[in-house]
């Protein structure tokens, strides 16, 4: 598959709810959108980083500057085999997974449009439907959790996943656990916590979940490892997953007994095929983070949580609890706590060109001379 051309664009849409973590409060986000042509199609990607470096180290403007001054330009114009051929152009460059994954994510599109097949098939994909849960955010009070908490139940999500942060904890966590003593029910800390805090960890160990997300520091595995030993409740690991070597270290040390998958914190679709082999052999099950994508990154997360080893829900629920009006035609909606994965070739969806240029802040078109 020959890369032709390549547009990218920064654009920014509002978001439905106020969602507050650990690190701070989004309203809205700014998206790095990509489409690559080639062969008379095109392949999509989206940014997950935001204009702050709050989750991880990368930044919108970071990557705009990497896609285009560093990544495009060795790809560009070039006959590449396959997916793996993009990722083997793109390993000298350190670091930076979430810029490459924009790149390689469209590729993968694209070259599975190429051979005119769904992406989930040619990633090893086993289902067309896949179970999610829903991750909400910090509530003004113990009150509006519960009634956040008993509508997505009611509405057939298959986890609850609550973020939680010092003092946020504890007390909002019971009350859920009382109110809905069957729910699956987790707890994603965004890093908020550190090892002097295990009595407030360890309480919580009480209430039954099926595990804590990301407890302690962002690029951290060995207090993660030392608090693991020490917790009935397992860890899952986000943040400090960025790449296959990184959960090689992470299974080594027993770092997590649950891994987080984002393709796009992890580079890309390749990166996390590698991880997934990695967990399979180490008997850790897997299940779909979400970075509040729009439709083009939903598709593409909901395309690899096919595969056999995401056994937990995902984080990947119905784009109209995001979106007033999303980027793509598609409707994204779960039933009964299933989404379908998006049916034709490539990722399956397909970009609303009018609202994307009116939501356009800036442009470039490059093409191979
Ligand atoms: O830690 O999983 C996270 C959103 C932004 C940044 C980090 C995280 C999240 C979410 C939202 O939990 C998941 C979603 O609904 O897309
Ligand atoms: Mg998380």
């Amino acid at each position: 598959m020959r890369i032709e051309a390549a547009e990218l664009r920064i654009l920014e849409l509002s978001l439905k709810f106020r969602f507050e973590t650990s690190f701070g409060v989004q309203t809205k986000r700014t998206i790095l959108l990509l489409r690559l042509f080639g062969e008379g199609l095109e392949g999509l990607g989206e940014g997950v980083m935001e204009r702050l470096p709050l989750y991880r180290e990368e930044t919108v403007m970071g990557a705009r500057y990497l896609l285009e001054e560093v990544f495009l330009p060795q790809v560009l114009g070039k006959d590449l085999a396959n997916p793996e051929g993009l990722r083997q152009t793109l390993a000298p460059f350190r670091g930076n997974p979430m810029a490459k994954a924009v790149l390689e994510m469209a590729f993968w599109d694209l070259w599975a449009k190429g051979l005119g097949k769904p992406l989930w098939q040619v990633l090893g994909g086993v289902r067309t439907r896949v179970e999610v849960g829903v991750s909400l955010g910090i509530q003004p009070t113990v009150a509006d959790t519960l009634k956040a908490v008993e509508r997505h139940l009611a509405q057939g999500y298959r986890r609850i996943k609550l973020k939680i942060r010092p003092g946020w904890d504890y007390v909002v966590l019971k009350a859920v656990r009382q109110a809905f003593p069957e729910a699956t029910l987790t707890a994603d800390a965004n890093s908020a916590y550190r090892l002097a805090d295990f009595p407030r960890l360890k309480r919580l160990d009480e209430l039954f979940l099926d595990y804590i997300e990301q407890p302690l520091g962002y690029d951290d595995l060995l207090d993660h490892a030392k608090l693991a030993r020490e917790l009935a409740t397992p860890i899952c690991l986000d943040e400090s997953l960025t790449s296959a070597e990184k959960a090689r270290k992470a299974i080594e040390l027993g770092a997590g007994r649950v891994f987080n998958i984002k393709p796009a914190r992890l580079g890309g679709h390749g990166e996390s095929l590698q991880v997934h082999a990695l967990a399979q052999s180490a008997g850790i099950p897997l299940w779909m983070g979400g970075m509040l994508e729009t439709g083009v990154g939903r598709a593409h997360n909901l395309h690899l949580t096919t595969l056999p080893g995401f056994t937990k829900p995902g984080d990947v629920s119905s784009a109209s609890r995001y979106w007033e009006e999303d980027l793509v035609e598609e409707a994204l909606e779960a039933e009964e706590g299933l989404m379908p994965v998006p049916e034709g070739p490539g990722i399956g969806v397909h970009l609303k060109l009018p609202l994307v240029e009116r939501l356009t802040l800036w442009q470039r078109y490059v093409s191979a001379s």
